[in-house]
């Protein structure tokens, strides 16, 4: 029987997908987008589970489209047919990156190593990025004559601005995890030998608090850059009329007030 390419953990409320084809540092192939979404439906109607971890196996987190799936790779033979590389992108990318962006409960990105092309914008558009040290972070897509893709137009200049975005898309050097922390591309880059321990921590942590306002709270930033002002106010003030109605917000006040902690419940 073939290996499956994602694993599936779960620690208390705390889900783990792993990607799990380390020996091309966790390419995708269509199988493992096939398999990634299924696993990702699976968490999303999973009630038990309030965080999500995204993760890689070995020593890479992801390196962005595996150049020699033949299901879309191109043909390199002479005069053969152009692959278009935008069909790969809606029927896959555009899929997973909406699906994390939508997840009901916080995800976090636990950068093991090597994140680059499209690993790196799939772990971007995370809602938290956590990083070993020693891990990298390479938009790679420059090098074969690409645009950054999976969201990672959208994100790198929201993360990073305008001149870091377009050093790093057109150069395509490898930024170390320090240096993207630096830089505000990723929330926290941590020892090698305190990642696991930091992501589990961290996870537990948010899994712990209401993820529903967690997840609203991840929408309504990502509306407001489109927004003004007044306008982004206003809808802060619709999401707290529906999360003000929820049993978490009667549970954290009446939590504060007997001075004990919360217990949320809602998703
Ligand atoms: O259809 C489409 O193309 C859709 C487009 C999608 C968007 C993209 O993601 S485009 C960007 C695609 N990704 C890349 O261009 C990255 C290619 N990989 C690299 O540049 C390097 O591997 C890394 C900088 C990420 C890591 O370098 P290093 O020296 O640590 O490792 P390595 O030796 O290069 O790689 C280890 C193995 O993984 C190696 O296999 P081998 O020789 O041991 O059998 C290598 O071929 C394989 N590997 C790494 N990346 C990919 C890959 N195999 C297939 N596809 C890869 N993307």
């Amino acid at each position: 029987m073939s290996e499956a390419l994602v694993l599936v953990a779960q620690e208390g409320a705390v889900r783990t997908i792993t990607l799990n084809r380390p020996k091309s540092l966790n390419s995708f192939t269509s199988a493992l987008h096939v398999e990634l979404a299924a696993a990702l439906v699976a968490a999303e109607a999973d009630r038990s589970v309030r965080c999500l971890v995204l993760t890689g196996a070995g020593r890479g987190f992801c390196a962005g489209q595996d150049l020699a799936d033949p299901s879309v790779a191109p043909d390199l033979t002479p005069g053969a047919k152009p692959t278009d590389v935008g069909n790969v992108i809606e029927r896959f990318y555009k899929p997973l990156a909406l699906r994390l962006r939508a997840m009901p409960v916080p995800v976090i990105a636990a950068v093991n190593g090597v994140a680059a092309g499209a690993g790196a914008s799939i772990a971007l558009g995370c809602d938290m990025v956590i990083a070993t040290r020693s891990a990298s972070f390479i938009q790679a897509f420059s090098k074969i004559g690409l645009v950054p893709d999976a969201g990672g137009t959208w994100l790198l200049p929201r993360l990073v601005g305008r001149a870091n975005a377009l050093g790093l898309a057109m150069t395509g050097d490898k930024l170390s995890a320090e240096e993207a922390q630096r830089m505000g591309l990723i929330w926290k880059c941590v020892d090698d030998d305190a990642f696991a321990a930091e992501v589990a921590a961290t996870a537990a942590k948010l899994a712990a608090m209401p993820v529903a306002a967690l997840a609203a709270t991840r929408t309504v930033m990502d509306a407001s850059m489109s927004l003004g002002y007044a306008d982004a106010i206003s809808l802060e003030g619709r999401y707290q009329s529906r999360l003000s109605a929820a049993p978490d917000f009667l549970e954290g006040v009446a939590a504060f007030h007997a001075k004990r902690p919360a217990v949320f419940s809602d998703r």
